[in-house]
């Protein structure tokens, strides 16, 4: 009736519908669900909606050019490395603010939120309901600073007044565990070229609470310490930090300025231990002697710097020069005497630089442990901090890469199991009865590396148990034969290189064998372990003292692989982490060049893929990503129903109606009849949101599509009725 219809108001209207249907799906129902402008305000990925990768990816963008840097992802916490120092986002006042807050949730998301949730999770237990902070990430994305940070923490909020040491001096325990990280960080960290701080082992260090939270003690435990380092360093990058600061550190006026005068007593280096800290750094000296000691003449006559490597090392030099230059081959009860060749001498040196080095890095951990840990009987829970290498996938990946992307592996399917228990305690408080039970986990690629009887790991040690010659293209057609039924392993067909891939859940990695098996086996020839027991310097005598020259015969030293050893040692690990409530954050770097508050999107994507934050918007997708308040959804898809208005006060009912109507409509069709069978599979309402697959969604878009087809179609003829 064109009375009806003021001047211009069907023009309007018609111009609103065309529009409508001329903008694309994606980017209108982007604006429905989500406003671009404010998506820096969104303190939760998963309220992000819908959770795609795009939308993520976004969203972090948006807030790191605010300058926020931590984000929730559901259970997890998403920690962007702003790459330069934050005033005030770690100050004593932030973190009294998030200690006092009665709802420390409701702040701005920081890694004190996740402090202060697992220290609170051991308020008021009688029975020990431990913690676990798994942070991890890539090189250079923040593990060690977030550890720190987290460190400093509890250091502060659990802070005990003093404790009384035994021998009646007052020791501040927390000063001492905060302590315990540059000594841990000379020793295991290096310069790479990822970051001029990089760990170069895996540390899970257990801060130790009394009955009134108080911190008492700590113990670490580390992993799989990349000893090879010592012996060769990558193209431009360094060796561990220690013996750039033993080199550095000696001279007079640097002790001025460090007032560090030589008679002052160290907490660390109580006076009886001075002697000690004086062998530790003479093993480091002779060990950087050793690095120089070159076996290039073919002539007997004796390499430089050897002397001195031997004097260091407390060892007469023809004895350490017979250990090198001869092997001793066991035939029975006979042994023989086999010269070595020029290469083998080089092998054998590394060898001897690489054993004391490990050994003394583990002697540090104990002497640390020894040193802050607390009695038994005076702590009862604790809270973990894990601080790992995160998956790496370099050009040529080796032994090292299978460990630690098989850590990673393990760590994420933990992950995992947590954020599939988190996402559906979030569906029951809504009402769903949805179960995730069908989704697949990353068990496959386990069993292919670790699994038994037969797996990658299997197939190494057994090449170590036989002891024959290694012989990559060989083992790469054992693993062919034994493996090809595994999904996730695979070769290129056309190339001749010895190697493999795996399907890792952060994306594929391929494996050079040569050397693996080598670096399996790692064999320590007793003679040197015998030679180093002679050693003049004690602490190096103690040290090898009690390593078992003839029991490294039978099952010893040189039978258990550096496989099974980091299976075992994180198989502890896991057992340990299964009995405490997981916090997890992960780490991102947002740029590979460390620089400033620099963005780059490529990178972040490939980050939140292989730190499982895109796996885990896939579960998400599994089961119903989109979620909209029954209010929106009326709003925008009320006009699919003929049904008249939708009363506000019983929205539920409205929406239940709604869904019907679409629902019904699609049993018509034949090719929506398998996701008819169960409307469950699309829909779900919860108490106060419909909860939607995608393809949920899609059919809802397009029967608004439709429906606002028809009306234009209608209001054009109208209009032409009308002109
Ligand atoms: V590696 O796997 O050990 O090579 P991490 O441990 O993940 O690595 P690290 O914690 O050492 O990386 O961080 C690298 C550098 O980023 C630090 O040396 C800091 O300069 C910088 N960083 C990390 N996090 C922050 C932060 N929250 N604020 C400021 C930071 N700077
Ligand atoms: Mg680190």
């Amino acid at each position: 009736n064109k009375k009806n219809f003021p001047k211009g108001t069907i023009k309007y209207i018609l111009s609103y519908v065309n529009q409508s249907l001329n903008e694309s799906l994606d980017g209108e129902i982007q604006a429905f669900l989500i406003d671009e402008d404010q998506l820096h305000t969104y303190d939760d990925l998963t309220k992000v909606n819908p959770v795609t990768q795009t939308t993520v990816l976004k969203c972090l963008q948006a807030r790191y050019s605010m300058k926020v840097f931590y984000t929730h992802a559901g259970c997890t916490l998403v920690a962007l490395n702003p790459f330069q120092p934050i005033p005030d986002l770690y100050s004593l006042d932030v973190m009294k603010e998030y200690h006092c807050a009665p709802q420390p949730q409701e702040f701005k998301p920081h890694i004190f939120i996740v402090a202060e949730e697992a220290y609170r999770n051991l308020q008021g237990q009688m029975e020990p309901v431990n913690q676990s902070l798994v942070v991890s990430g890539e090189s250079g994305a923040g593990k060690t600073w977030t550890s720190r940070c987290l460190m400093k923490y509890y250091a502060t909020v659990a802070a005990s007044s003093s404790v009384v040491k035994s021998q009646d001096t007052v020791d501040r325990i927390e000063r001492r565990v905060l302590d315990s990280n540059p000594i841990m960080e000379a020793f295991g960290n290096a310069c790479t070229l990822r970051n001029n701080n990089s760990s170069r082992f895996g540390k899970y260090i257990q801060l130790q609470l009394d009955r009134s939270q108080l911190l008492v003690g700590a113990s670490v435990q580390t992993y799989l310490l990349e000893k090879t380092r010592v012996a060769c360093q990558p193209a431009k990058e360094r060796n561990f930090h220690i013996f750039y600061q033993m080199m550095k550190g000696a001279t007079d006026e640097q002790r001025k300025e460090w007032r560090m005068p030589k008679d002052q007593q160290f907490v660390w280096l109580p006076n009886h231990l001075i002697s000690f800290w004086c062998n530790v750094l003479q093993i480091l000296a002779g060990i950087l002697q050793f690095g120089n000691v070159n076996f290039s003449s073919a002539d007997e006559s004796q390499p430089c710097n050897i002397e001195e490597a031997a004097g260091l090392l407390g060892v007469p030099v023809d004895e350490l020069l017979a250990c090198l230059r001869v092997r001793t081959l066991k035939a029975g009860k006979q042994s023989v005497l086999k010269p070595c060749s020029q290469s083998e001498c080089s092998v054998r040196r590394d060898c001897l630089a690489k054993l004391i080095y490990a050994q003394l890095f583990e002697w540090l951990v104990t002497f640390i442990n020894n040193s802050i840990c607390a009695d038994n009987s005076i702590w009862c829970n604790f809270i973990g901090l894990l601080d790992v290498y995160g998956f790496e996938c370099f050009p040529v990946n080796n032994l090292e890469q299978l460990c630690i992307n098989y850590a990673n592996e393990k760590l994420q399917q933990h992950f995992v199991a947590h954020y599939l228990r988190a996402q559906q305690e979030e569906y029951v408080s809504e009402g769903l009865e949805w179960s995730f039970v069908k989704y697949q986990d990353n068990q496959n690629c386990l069993d292919l590396i670790e699994g038994s009887p037969t797996s990658i790991f299997s197939l190494l040690n057994e090449e170590c148990r036989l002891n024959r010659v290694s012989d990559a293209k060989k083992f790469r057609g054992r693993l062919e034969k034994e493996l090809c039924d595994n999904a996730n392993i695979s070769w290129d067909k056309y190339s001749q290189e010895a190697h493999f891939t795996v399907a890792h859940y952060a994306g594929k990695v391929n494996y050079q064998i040569d050397g693996m098996m080598e670096k399996n086996k790692d064999p320590v020839p007793r003679e040197l372990i015998a030679l180093l027991q002679k050693s003049e310097n004690p602490l190096l005598h103690q040290i090898f003292a009690d390593k078992d020259t003839e029991n490294a015969k039978s099952k010893g030293l040189s039978k258990v692989t550096v496989v099974s050893k980091f299976k075992n040692s994180l198989e502890s690990l896991m057992k340990i982490l299964h009995t405490t409530t997981p916090h997890y954050t992960r780490c991102i770097k947002p740029n590979p060049d460390c620089k400033p508050l620099t963005f780059q999107k490529e990178e972040v994507i490939i980050q939140l893929k292989a730190c499982g934050i895109v796996e885990t918007i896939h579960i998400s997708a599994a089961g119903f990503p989109i979620r909209i308040p029954f209010k929106s959804f009326i709003q925008r898809y009320g006009l699919i129903s003929k049904s008249s208005a939708f009363k506000t006060d019983s929205l539920r009912p409205a929406v239940d109606k709604l869904l019907r109507v679409v629902l019904q409509s699609q049993v018509l069709d034949p090719a929506c009849q398998r996701d008819s069978e169960t409307h469950s599979t699309l829909v779900h309402c919860g108490r106060t949101k419909v909860f939607l697959t995608q393809s949920m969604l899609e059919l809802l878009e397009d029967q608004r599509k439709k429906v606002l087809s028809q009306k234009a179609f209608s209001i054009q003829c109208c209009w032409r009725r009308y002109q």
